[in-house]
């Protein structure tokens, strides 16, 4: 879709000449753009500043080798990212992604992205993100320990507690962020909270490893119940089978639902009693195989070939939880054909914007990924809290604290949808109620 607004349009323009070949990014920028065409017409001072092309526009891209030893003596070189996006509101926040797919574009849509995620959470942190290409799957320990030390040494110039705070994302868990973590104490001689996702032992949050599923659950109940219906009962569809998928899928099913399709990149599981999170988590979690090896476990499941086929299943809700552009316009219509009457994001951008269109035209419920999986670094930024006192708080003030974000995000989003005429486009009420903390500041600093 084009923009209507000519001075959208022309920004859209320069920000694809400016970036080339990196279409991720350029469909992240232009879903903000769309949203905010009624914002800027009732407020065009934010044109006026310059606060648009500000916004669109890195604060810093640092990109850097990481060189690095295999088992077999090979030395191997991966490249690694930050963009440090946008620091208006407060230190640039978001996580690293290791994955062969990574390069700057993926990085620089997360980072996008994660600057009005980051703002609805009504936490002061700003927006950044990170990573590399290289790929954690089928190395050792020993391996990895590696390159994340490697990793950091080049990293560690550029972050810090009250600068730029890290945590994990695809192929980051708490396996690397201990080798980060402990990589970054050795060379700055200091113990802060530089990095989230740590672990327990050495000031990691209580109910951080759950939040960003647990966070999607109660974001999706609290927009169900707006219209009249609940997780109890109902049939999910969660695609992925990490850290997002495996939390969404306990919460899901603690909310009284059946979830019975989980997913990797190779294939996907159905199984019609409801999935066995524990067999997933030793699976996935202890022994880092394949979901493949689920029907080992329980013989009356099936397992096909092919992640996309996950949205074939005929199920009441869709919780996307593995990557960007999983759910196209015909994975789109599969699911609102088969009765799908919610669907609800917890990766980063998986619906592509023709799925997005498909959705809001059928009129079925639809969270969008920047406020339903914001409670993960919602949790973050309470880890960062904890942090700076040298306290830790319980399990439950976490979650309970983690509950009233996810229920003020949804509220502020509906509430932003209507207040520009556009009554349960979340997708629009996300992005303006985000955008408007960080333009409202970007405007106080000038020209800066
Ligand atoms: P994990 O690495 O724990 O799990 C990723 C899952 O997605 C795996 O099952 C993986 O399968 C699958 N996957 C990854 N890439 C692809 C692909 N190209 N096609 C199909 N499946 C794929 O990551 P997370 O669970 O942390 O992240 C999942 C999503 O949630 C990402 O979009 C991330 O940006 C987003 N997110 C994560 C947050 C967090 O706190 N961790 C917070 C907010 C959003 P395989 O093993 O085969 O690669
Ligand atoms: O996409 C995301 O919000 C994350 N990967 C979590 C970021 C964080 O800093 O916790």
């Amino acid at each position: 879709m084009s923009l209507k607004n000519s001075y959208m349009a022309e920004l859209m323009d320069r920000v694809i000449k400016r970036n080339p070949a990196e279409p991720e990014f350029h469909q992240a920028v232009h879903e903000v753009l769309e949203s905010l065409e009624p914002v800027i017409e009732k407020y065009p001072e934010f044109v006026e500043c310059g606060v648009l092309e500000s916004i669109v526009e890195p604060e810093r891209v640092i990109k850097f080798r990481v060189p690095w030893v295999d088992d077999n003596g090979v030395v191997r070189v991966n490249r690694g990212f930050r963009v440090q996006f946008n620091s208006a509101i407060g230190p640039y926040k978001g996580g690293l992604r290791f994955h062969p797919s990574v390069y700057e574009g993926i990085i620089k849509f997360l980072g996008f992205e994660q600057i009005f995620k980051n703002s609805l959470t009504g936490l002061p942190i700003g927006g950044g993100k990170g990573g590399s290409d290289f790929d954690p799957k089928g190395k050792s320990d020993a391996e990895v320990m590696r390159f994340c030390q490697s990793f950091m040494t080049e990293l560690a110039k550029h972050i810090g507690a009250d600068t730029d705070v890290p945590a994990g994302d695809i192929g980051v868990g708490a396996r690397e962020i201990g080798y980060l973590f402990g990589q970054y104490k050795r060379l700055r001689n200091e113990y802060t909270g530089v990095l989230t996702g740590k672990g327990l032992t050495y000031g990691g949050s209580l109910a951080r490893t759950e939040a960003t599923g647990y966070g999607l659950c109660y974001f999706t109940e609290e927009m169900l119940k707006d219209a009249g219906k609940s997780f109890a009962g109902a049939k999910v569809a969660i695609s992925g089978s990490g850290n997002v998928a495996i939390y969404a899928t306990e919460k899901a099913t603690e909310l009284g639902a059946k979830v019975i399709t989980m997913s990797d990149s190779n294939g996907y599981i159905y199984d019609e009693n409801g999935i066995d999170l524990e067999v997933v988590k030793k699976i996935k979690l202890e022994e880092r195989k394949r979901i493949s090896e689920y029907v080992k476990y329980h013989p009356q499941a099936v397992y096909t070939e092919g992640c996309s086929g996950v949205w074939t299943v005929k199920c009441d809700i869709a919780l996307p939880c593995a990557t960007q552009n999983e759910i196209n316009e015909e994975s789109a219509k599969a699911l609102i054909a088969n009765g799908c009457y919610a669907v609800s994001e917890g990766a980063n951008m998986p619906s592509t914007p023709e799925a997005i269109a498909a959705f809001q035209n059928s009129g079925i419920l639809f969270g969008p990924a920047k406020a339903a999986n914001a409670g993960g670094v919602a949790t973050s930024a309470l880890e960062m809290s904890q942090n700076s006192m040298r306290y830790g708080w319980t399990f439950e003030k976490v979650d309970r604290k983690l509950q009233g974000i996810m229920i003020d995000i949804y509220k502020n989003t509906s509430e932003a949808a209507k207040e520009f005429g556009m009554e349960g486009n979340l997708v629009a009420g996300a992005n303006i109620a985000g955008f408007m903390k960080v333009a409202r500041s970007m405007q106080a600093y000038g020209v800066v």
